[in-house]
C-alpha cells in the first residue's frame, strides 16, 4: 500500500459505472483489443510524471465490465499516467486466468530477465506514445534502442499520434521491422472527407506497410457530431476494415481517459461495431482472429 493519495484532476470524467448491455451480440472469443486499468492508486501509485491523474479504474471493475459486454478477452494497454512501472497492467494479467495480454511501456534500459519475466506474465508489446499532451516524446533513438530490446521476443509496437504528425513520423515508423499497431486510426480529422489527402495518408501507410495493423477504435474520442451515433465516424472505420480485414482490432478504451464532453455508454459503442463491420466474417475477424493471433498466437 502506498502512503500518497491522489485525487483525480478536477475535469475528469469517471467512466459510466451502469453501461447498458449491447443490442449487439459479439461472436464467442471476443477480445478487447485495447483498455487500460488506473490503480487503484493506494496500490499502483500513478507516475510522478505523468500528465493527468485520474480517477481509479481497477481490474474487478474491468472484468464486470467484460462479462456484461461479452468479451471472453481483454487487451490492457499500459496507460501513461502510471509512466513506465507498468505493475498495475501486470496485475491485471495475473489475474485474468490467461484471458488478458499487456502492451508496455519501457525504456531502452530493461533488462533481459525484465523482458522475459513480462513475456512470461503475458505481455506481447511495446507502445510508443507520441501525443504531447500525454507525454514528452523521446528522439527516434531512444525508440529504436527499445525495438532491438523487444525483437527476440517477437512483440509488436503500438503507435499512438495525432494525424498531423503522421508525414513528420514517416520515415522512422516504416523503418520498423516489427508489426506496428496504430491507436484509434492514427486520429483523424473526420471533419475532412475520408478520401481527402489527411486521412489518405494514413491509408497509403496501410497499403504499402502490410506490417501495419490499426485499431477501429474511439469513436466517442474522434467524431464531431457526438452521440449517441458517432455518425461521422463511420465512414473511417469502415473504410479500414473494408480494406484491411485481416490488420484491424476493436477495444472499448475504458475507462476513457481524458474525455471532455461526454462519457460513452460502452454498451452503446459495442453497437458501433456492426455498422464499421458490416459482415459476420469482418466481425469475427475484427473481435476474434485479429486479436487472437496477435496476442494468443493462435490461427
Ligand atoms: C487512449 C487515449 C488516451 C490516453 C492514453 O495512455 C494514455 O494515457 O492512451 C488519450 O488521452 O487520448 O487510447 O486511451
Amino acid at each position: 500500500m502506498s502512503t500518497e493519495t491522489f485525487a483525480m484532476d478536477a475535469d475528469w470524467l469517471v467512466f459510466d459505472p451502469h453501461p447498458s448491455t449491447p443490442e449487439f451480440v459479439l461472436p464467442a472469443g471476443s477480445v478487447d483489443a485495447h483498455c487500460h486499468v488506473f490503480g487503484p492508486g493506494d496500490s499502483f501509485p500513478y507516475a510522478p510524471e505523468r500528465k493527468y491523474t485520474p480517477g481509479d479504474a481497477g481490474k474487478n471493475q474491468l472484468f464486470a465490465l467484460r462479462d456484461q459486454l461479452g468479451f471472453t478477452k481483454n487487451v490492457v494497454v499500459q496507460a501513461t499516467c502510471h509512466g513506465t512501472d507498468n505493475a498495475a497492467m501486470l496485475d491485471v494479467l495475473s489475474s485474468s486466468e490467461d484471458r488478458a495480454r499487456g502492451v508496455a511501456t519501457i525504456e531502452p534500459t530493461v533488462s533481459s530477465t525484465q523482458l522475459d519475466d513480462m513475456h512470461a506474465a503475458g505481455v506481447r508489446g511495446v507502445r510508443f506514445n507520441y501525443v504531447k499532451r500525454l507525454v514528452d516524446p523521446e528522439p527516434d533513438e531512444y525508440y529504436h534502442r527499445i525495438v532491438e530490446k523487444i525483437a527476440p521476443l517477437g512483440w509488436h509496437v503500438v503507435v499512438y499520434f495525432e494525424a498531423a504528425d503522421l508525414a513528420q513520423r514517416w520515415q522512422f515508423f516504416t523503418s520498423l521491422e516489427a508489426t506496428v499497431v496504430v491507436d484509434h486510426m492514427g486520429r483523424p480529422d473526420v471533419a475532412q472527407p475520408v478520401d481527402g489527402p489527411g486521412f489518405g495518408l494514413f491509408l497509403r501507410l496501410m497499403r504499402e506497410h502490410e506490417n501495419f495493423w490499426s485499431k477501429v477504435t474511439c469513436p466517442e474520442r474522434l467524431s464531431l457530431t457526438g452521440p449517441p451515433g458517432y455518425d461521422d465516424v463511420v465512414p473511417f472505420a469502415k473504410r479500414v476494415v473494408d480494406e484491411f480485414p485481416d490488420r484491424v482490432l476493436w477495444g472499448t478504451d475504458w475507462p476513457h481517459p481524458n474525455l471532455k464532453g461526454h462519457m460513452p455508454d460502452d454498451g452503446k459503442l459495442v453497437d458501433f461495431i456492426p455498422r464499421i463491420a458490416t459482415s459476420a466474417d469482418q466481425q469475427h475477424r475484427l473481435l476474434v482472429d485479429n486479436p487472437n493471433r496477435l496476442y494468443w498466437g493462435e490461427g
